[in-house]
């Protein structure tokens, strides 16, 4: 299984701290291990990784408009977007691939203001409260849904 375009990995505001950030929710692993965790998975699947965080919105969704005839399918933790920003949701179906949703910690179990998200109607799936292996889980399923 592989293929030619590389699976995009993105991360929205804040997962840039991961590490120090609330590491009773969000763990002790950094951003740099993510990605290569989701690196390694990738690859085992015959598959590139791009990586991408940013905490500005506007990035976010000019980087998801570049990624257009670029990239085979999108695993994204929207963080704080998933739950605010229709503008993301409308942006991540302009590249017409496979959408995974990704939630280190269980945003279900936490504040109801989490318990919805504009991401998940578009999404092919959805990984929540499995920590950073969910990064993995989301990845290996990518390279099987687009392989
Ligand atoms: C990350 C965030 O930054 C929060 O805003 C979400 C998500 C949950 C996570 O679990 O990875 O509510």
């Amino acid at each position: 299984m592989s293929s030619d375009l590389p699976i995009l990995l993105l991360n929205g505001p804040n997962l840039n701290t991961l590490g120090t950030r609330q590491p009773d929710v969000y763990g002790v692993e950094t951003l740099d291990d993510v990605v290569r965790l989701a690196e390694r998975a990738a690859a085992d699947a015959g598959f590139g990784l791009r990586a991408f965080q940013t905490n500005h919105e506007g990035e976010m969704i000019d980087a998801i408009h570049a990624a257009r005839g670029e990239v085979s399918g999108i695993v994204i933790n929207p963080g704080g977007w998933t739950h605010t920003s229709v503008a993301l949701a409308d942006a991540l179906v302009i590249p017409e691939v496979p959408i995974i949703e990704v939630h280190i910690s269980n945003v279900h179990a936490r504040e109801e203001f989490r318990h919805h998200s504009y991401v998940s109607p578009i999404a092919s799936g959805v990984i929540a409260g499995c920590g950073v292996a969910g990064y993995e889980f989301a990845v290996r399923r990518m390279a099987a849904l687009v392989g």
